[in-house]
């Protein structure tokens, strides 16, 4: 292991990737030692980026004036409490947003913007960069007016207020929330620059909310006769969504009020959302006012137009509820440049709609060989799984991936795999294994492997 310690550097991804020469500039400047290219640069190994920082660094006797020059920080009075009341991440981590993609068409109100996956640590989603999907525009809704109603198939429908939602015995869990659509353009091989746009429409938070059966056995309901439930959201788009009732039965489905200990954001449905875990997105209907209980699927717009599967035999596949096993590497990642031979520590995450994650496969050499990677615990049902794996460069060109497996023992295909089944007409429900081609002068780019 002698050659891992030697730390390798990255520098993370631009700000505005579309600027070719500018990242090569930088690149180059960093390479001869005169930016600080250090700071936070390796995105998911605060303890490697240090070792780099330290190696990087002139030695105390050639007069770092990092060292030797006594900050202002170290000698002034600093800022008093922050009295504008909540509290706000550094100045210099600007960098890290939610980002809409350039590759898609942006209208004001139909719009989708990704987490920003290359910058984030562990798996929960801060709530502030948490991916956003609207179909008609956010709202910051009034709770004090916002009412659930619970009707169709129920000895007496009801409505509640956010009062006596929250007055109610609560759960907090960790979950996943990914978009049906998330790394559909990869189907087409349209190959967006960095995983933020290939992946980031996949978000984790822990969810605080009353279980939906205790909502349904409060209206009276006959869970041997109706056997889904249909959603509604209160803002223009009118989202409906059905769920089945399996996951509503035993207690999964959420009619969450809670995102991360505080209240939800308005963008991610405040003052209440449905949480499904382990299922699509969409399901997970925001500013949710109506939840009806029925002994069919319900074909409404939303079930009919949106996040359906043209099948090779050109049928559409329908209520398509849960997110397959599937995984990423968000370091190296796209857009980012590994600027020496050396150590990294890849790192990314991994998912199942169907449960826990059981264990997560790495290749630098495009799925000819595999090994296994580290499960940072507590790894949590239908929740991200961080994992990582040591990896010495040697400069060469190489292709990272990661397979993941969930504990049905399902295991994340390669793209052969997933079109034969699937076709090539998918925009949806793409879990193909992630390639990322590292060039040897060490610029990470998106890439497609069998
Ligand atoms: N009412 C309502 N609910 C909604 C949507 C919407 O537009 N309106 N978008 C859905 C889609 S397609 C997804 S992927 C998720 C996104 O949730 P987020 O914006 O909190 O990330 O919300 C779902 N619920
Ligand atoms: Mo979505």
């Amino acid at each position: 292991m002698q050659s891992s310690l030697t730390p390798g550097r990255v520098r993370k991804a631009p700000e505005n990737f579309l600027d070719g020469e500018g990242i090569q500039q930088a690149v180059a400047e960093a390479r001869q030692g005169r930016r600080d290219f250090l700071r936070g640069a390796f995105a998911a190994a605060a303890g490697v980026a240090a070792a780099a920082g330290a190696a990087a660094a002139p030695a105390p006797a050639d007069g770092d004036p990092n060292i030797l020059q006594l900050p202002e920080h170290s000698r002034g009075l600093g800022q008093p409490v922050a009295t504008d009341g909540y509290g706000k991440p550094s100045k210099y981590e600007a960098n890290v947003q939610r980002r809409t993609s350039p590759g898609l068409t942006q209208t004001r109100q139909a719009s989708v913007s990704f987490a920003p996956l290359q910058s984030l640590f562990g798996i929960v989603t801060p709530s502030g960069l948490h991916f956003e999907r609207h179909h008609q525009g956010w709202w910051d809704i009034d709770p004090s007016k916002h009412r659930l109603m619970v009707n169709g198939q129920v000895k007496a429908a009801k409505v509640f207020t956010m009062d006596e939602i929250m007055r109610l015995p609560s759960v907090s869990r960790f979950h996943f929330i990914e978009c049906g659509a998330n790394t559909g353009m990869e189907w087409g091989n349209v190959a967006v620059p960095t995983c933020q746009y290939t992946h980031g429409m996949l978000s984790c938070s822990e969810f605080t909310g009353v279980p939906l059966r205790t909502l349904l056995e409060m209206a009276g309901v006959d869970f041997r006769k109706s056997r889904f439930v249909l959603g509604e959201g209160a803002d223009g788009s009118s989202m409906t969504r059905t769920v089945p009732m399996d996951l509503v039965e035993s207690g999964e489905v959420l009619v969450a009020y809670g995102q991360n200990g505080e209240m939800l954001r308005p963008e991610n449905g405040y003052p209440l959302r449905l949480v499904a875990p382990g299922v699509q997105g969409v399901s997970w209907v925001k500013y949710l006012r109506r939840i009806e209980v029925g002994d069919q699927p319900w074909n409404t717009k939303d079930e009919t137009v949106h996040y359906v599967d043209l099948m090779p035999d050109g049928t559409h596949r329908q209520y398509t509820s849960l997110q397959e096993c599937k995984s990423v590497v968000t370091t190296p990642s796209g857009g980012q440049v590994l600027l020496d031979k050396g150590f990294y520590s890849i790192t990314g995450l991994a998912w199942s709609g169907r449960g826990k994650v059981k264990a997560v496969d790495v290749s630098v050499d495009g799925g000819r060989s595999w090994r296994p990677a580290r499960l940072q615990e507590p790894v949590m049902s239908k929740c991200l799984a961080r994992f990582s794996a040591d990896w010495v460069w040697d400069g060469k060109p190489a292709i990272i991936q990661s397979r993941a497996t969930d504990e049905t023992g399902y295991v994340q295909p390669s793209y052969r795999q997933l079109r034969a089944v699937r076709g090539t007409r998918s925009i949806y429900h793409n879990n193909a294994i992630q390639s990322w081609l590292v060039e040897e002068s060490g610029e990470v780019k998106n890439v497609q492997v069998g």
